[in-house]
């Protein structure tokens, strides 16, 4: 510490910066985290909110780096119980192998925060654990471990196993909201219309006048019973806008403006090539490039609409960072599934606060298994404050003073406040 720091006034110069790099790791640690992208589930929906150690391990990150190195048919490892492939994982990705990918790192970190013995490497202790954990309590503890406000989860009225929940008793738990997932509807309309007639809406494949209606109807019951914080869509690399499809006109004469009319945004999801591999399943999907040109015709079309904006492709990353800057209604978040890696978040990190300040959602977790918000949130803190560190380092460099509040501030901004915010905007 340097002599002439004050820390009653908690202002930082240039004669500061260990203190001021110190204080932003700690704000970064203590400040709390709205999750806005998951697939977990609050605890009302029992089995399809995933935990312990089994599906940690058989995570889909895992299976496909597992798949890679293993050599027995692809459909050898499918019929196995879950247990006999968590096994076959920790086996081949831990044992015979260091587990020092990002995934595998993930599994050891949840292990530690948990307070079990990771050097210890016994699995059947680690189950035994899970096994005599109560969920409630469970979920408190991971809430608690990682400085969770609350996450969203991802609701499809299209999932057989989701729908009845809604459809019943469903009482909503406060750190649990929803967003609802329209990749059917968008991705496969033919489907999603077969599926809507079954449930009472009057539509037909060729999306006339009426089906436009019975659709707006179909998402804004669905919008209303869930109390979704935003509609979301995965779309594929050559997701194009504008474009001749049933996609289009599904997004502009439904999507926006029912999202519109409930002032909820679209939050798009593009870059996602599914089942690249599809004997991998879920672990199958791939990427590519994709053209943020259609994100910037959306934004521009639709003033009136808000759009959250992620994309999978490492190479369309400075590309959106320049779009975002044109339009004050489309929101950049998280780096999204592959990105989701050290190196990756730190460049992308880096790239979109030099171009836009503070005003993004750096992170999300994606997590499938309750768990995994531990790991992935520590990793990405750790990676947020450094960048931070960086940043106001270099402006106090120029004579310019941080102070304590202002960091709390920005780091509040960062780590939910933007969301809440964009979600008010009129
Ligand atoms: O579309 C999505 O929301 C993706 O995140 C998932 O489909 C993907 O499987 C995933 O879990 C990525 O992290
Ligand atoms: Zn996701």
């Amino acid at each position: 510490m340097t002599s002439d720091f004050d820390p009653e006034a908690r202002t930082y110069t240039r004669e500061h910066v260990a203190e001021l790099c110190a204080t932003v790791t700690r704000v970064c640690t203590e400040t709390a985290v709205t999750d806005l992208h998951t697939h977990l589930f609050a605890p009302a929906f029992r089995e399809l909110l995933l935990y312990g150690i089994d599906d940690l391990l058989t995570y889909h990150y895992l299976v496909a780096e597992y798949l890679r190195v293993s050599d027995a048919p692809y459909e050898q490892f499918w019929v196995l119980s879950k247990r006999a492939q968590a096994d076959h994982i920790w086996q081949a990705l831990f044992l015979d192998r260091s587990p020092i990918s990002e995934a595998c790192r993930g599994v050891l970190t949840v292990l530690d925060r948990l307070g079990l013995d990771v050097g210890g490497r016994d699995l059947d202790e680690y189950r035994e654990y899970f096994a005599e954990r109560d969920v409630a309590s469970h979920v408190n503890q991971v809430f608690d471990c990682v400085n969770l406000k609350c996450i969203v989860m991802t609701n499809d009225p299209f999932d057989e196993k989701e729908r009845p929940v809604w459809e019943g008793e469903y009482a909503a738990d406060s750190r649990f909201h929803a967003a609802l997932r329209v990749d059917v509807l968008l991705n496969s309309w033919g489907n999603a219309c077969e599926r809507l007639e079954g449930w009472g809406y009057d539509v037909e494949k060729s999306l006339k006048p009426r089906t436009i209606s019975e659709v707006r109807r179909f998402l804004t019951d669905w919008l209303q019973r869930t109390r979704a914080l935003y509609t979301a869509v995965s779309l594929p690399p050559d997701f194009a806008f504008p474009e001749d499809s049933a996609r289009h006109k599904i997004i502009t004469e439904c999507v926006l403006p029912v999202a519109r009319l409930e002032n909820v945004p679209f939050a798009m999801m593009i870059g996602v090539k599914r089942a690249v591999n599809p004997a991998l399943r879920l672990a199958g999907d791939g990427l590519a490039r994709s053209d943020v040109g259609a994100v910037e015709r959306l934004c521009a079309a639709y003033p009136e609409n808000k759009f959250m904006v992620t994309m999978l492709s490492r190479e369309n990353q400075h590309d959106l960072c320049v779009a975002a800057r044109k339009f004050r209604n489309l929101l950049l978040f998280g780096c999204w599934w592959f990105l989701n890696n050290p190196s990756l978040i730190e460049e992308m990190t880096r790239m979109r606060i030099e171009l836009l300040g503070l005003s993004i959602v750096p992170q999300h977790s994606d997590a499938r298994v309750l768990e995994q918000v531990i790991y992935k949130w520590e990793h990405s803190r750790q990676i947020i404050a450094k960048v931070l560190a960086d940043k106001y380092t270099d402006v106090v460099g120029t004579g310019w003073s941080v102070r304590d509040s202002e960091i709390k501030r920005d780091v509040g901004l960062l780590f939910g406040e933007n969301f809440w915010n964009f979600l008010k905007r009129t």
